[in-house]
């Protein structure tokens, strides 16, 4: 996925320079380097030494994240392949006081993945094994480091569906979804990875193996602390293994993509497929005019349907029977045409077109990503005032002065669309280049808005680097200091993803 190019100024420590290296950490020399080589091996993939040579190149990709927003100075990256080595290695970066960055397909949308000075890459890429599955009762125990879209295609000849899925599947890691608890597209049906996962696998950072790999789907035997590393995003240990209980796979999909007039049609439309559809819906999302012309723009492709509509929706049936679950979709259309909530759609005929219509909701943000820096607020409000955030935020950025056409205009556009059946809103302001001046008009504003709302300014994609600051919007002093005690209890000496929110 080609993104912008980043430049000396981009790295994170330039741009937020209140961000100070905490000096108890140890600066890496060429005798770490041999440890962690007599550990992992003198294989070819296993480390990238920059410290005691020359691998800018190698590393580069590993200190930058996804959206080119933020860019570390990492010298060394380690690429374990066993559960003992990650132990080994934590162990000795806590005795010596190295700071650690776990990353898995390094998809993160909040800086979370990438160091912010000289920390290490702990690369989850190499632990890429399925280990087991059960096809009677659906649960798959897997390894860390497999990327998401491999294990759902692992399911399929199985009969079964990995209960997540995003637009990252083909970079993405099961660890990596857990450790951000990542929602995605069909949460609606699934539910979250708090419910589905059953046990984790993971590693302290004094190197404890936290043996947790139940496959039980009952288990009531005290405090359920595998839920601590199910969004935790790599600040109390690394996530090494996962089970999880997945669905059968439905035998019959549709979609059904409409334009709307207005977002109370939106509204309706979403309480009439709850409605009409109920047991087959497993997803609904909202996708705004804006985001789908800057779909067009970028893709070139052609709009499913003929005429522009300031929103569009997205619903998605999974069921057993496509004849009953078509029938039912089409005559879902026919009433919310009929009753005027809808103005126009179309129902996907066959695979290929149901693949394609997903495209205008799935790949609005790689789109956005080719058109400069994009920045990005993953929020929970009140379904009523959801759609009222982005049109708040576009007078603001428009009365600003920064909002335009012109080459010379910061902002392209503020754009708004996500997971409307989970109430997650992705609030995207799409600029030329990131901009200190579109990033101070948008913040606080965004997160005073929605904590006035009682909304959550992190649904599912996590806090990172770039909420670390901001926790306090939706989470009580109370409750931050009890994330504390608990990041003190599991990392004391506090090595894992340091400067991130905790
Ligand atoms: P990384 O980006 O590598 O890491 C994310 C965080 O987890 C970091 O803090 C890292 O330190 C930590 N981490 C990673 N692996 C481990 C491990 N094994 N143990 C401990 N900590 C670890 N998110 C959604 O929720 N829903 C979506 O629909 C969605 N769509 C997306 C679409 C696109 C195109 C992109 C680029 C991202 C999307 N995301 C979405 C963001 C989402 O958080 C990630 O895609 C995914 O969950 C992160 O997985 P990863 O392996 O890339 O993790
Ligand atoms: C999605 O739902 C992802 O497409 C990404 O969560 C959202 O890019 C974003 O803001
Ligand atoms: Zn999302």
């Amino acid at each position: 996925m080609t993104q912008q190019a980043q430049s000396k100024d981009d790295f994170t420590s330039s741009k937020y320079p209140d961000i100070q290296r905490d000096d108890r950490f140890a600066r890496l020399t060429p005798d770490h380097v041999a440890h962690f080589r007599g550990l992992l091996g003198e294989g070819g993939s296993a480390l990238i030494d920059g410290v005691t040579g020359d691998a800018a190149e190698d590393i580069a990709p590993f200190n930058s994240d996804w959206m080119r927003k933020y860019r570390g100075h990492c010298q060394l990256v380690l690429r374990p392949s066993t559960t003992e080595q990650v132990s080994q290695i934590l162990k000795y970066c806590n005795d010596n006081l190295l700071a650690v960055v776990p990353q898995g397909g390094n998809t993160g949308l909040v800086g979370g993945s990438v160091p912010v000075f000289d920390e290490i890459v702990l690369s989850m890429g190499r632990m890429s094994q399925i280990i087991d599955f059960d096809d009677a009762s659906g649960i798959l125990v897997a390894e860390a480091g497999v990327i998401l879209e491999v294990a759902d295609q692992y399911l399929a000849e199985r009969g079964y569906i990995f209960p997540l899925d995003l637009g990252a599947k083909g970079s993405c890691h099961i660890g990596g979804n857990l450790a951000t608890n990542a929602g995605g597209l069909r949460l609606l049906r699934y539910g979250s990875l708090h419910g589905t996962v059953l046990g984790v696998e993971a590693v302290l950072p004094d190197g404890t193996i936290v043996d947790d790999l139940s496959r039980l789907r009952k288990n009531n035997t005290g405090y359920d602390l595998k839920q601590l590393f199910i969004g935790a995003e790599g600040t109390i240990g690394v996530i090494t293994k996962v089970s999880i209980q997945c669905p059968q796979r439905p035998a019959a999909q549709n979609v059904a993509f409409f334009g709307l007039e207005s977002y109370e049609d939106c509204q309706r439309a979403f309480r009439e497929a709850k409605g009409q559809l109920s047991e087959i819906l497993s997803a609904f999302e909202l996708m705004d005019g804006a985001s789908q012309a800057l779909v067009t723009q970028v893709t070139g492709n052609k709009h499913p349907l003929e005429s522009t509509y300031p929103f569009y929706c997205l619903i998605e049936t999974s069921g057993s029977n496509a004849d009953h679950d078509s029938e039912k979709l089409q005559t879902f259309l026919e009433s919310v045409m009929d009753q005027g909530i809808v103005a126009d759609g179309t129902l996907a005929q066959d695979e290929t077109q149901l693949r394609s219509l997903w495209t205008w909701r799935e790949g609005i943000t790689e789109a956005l990503g080719h058109l400069g820096g994009v920045y990005k607020y993953d929020v929970s409000i009140p379904l009523a005032e959801m759609y009222q955030l982005v049109e708040d935020t576009r007078a603001r950025v428009a009365e600003a002065g920064l909002l335009g056409d012109g080459e010379s205009d910061p902002v392209r556009a503020v754009v708004g669309y996500g997971h409307m059946g989970d109430s997650n809103l992705h609030l995207n302001v799409s600029t030329r280049s990131f901009d200190p001046r579109v990033e101070k008009v948008l913040e606080p504003f965004i997160y005073e808005w929605i904590a006035r709302r009682q909304g959550s300014i992190s649904a599912e994609h996590g806090l990172g680097l770039m909420k670390k600051k901001h926790i306090g919007y939706s989470r009580s002093p109370t409750m931050v200091a009890l994330m504390k005690q608990i990041k003190n209890l599991y990392d004391p000496k506090g090595i894992m993803n340091p400067y991130k929110y905790i």
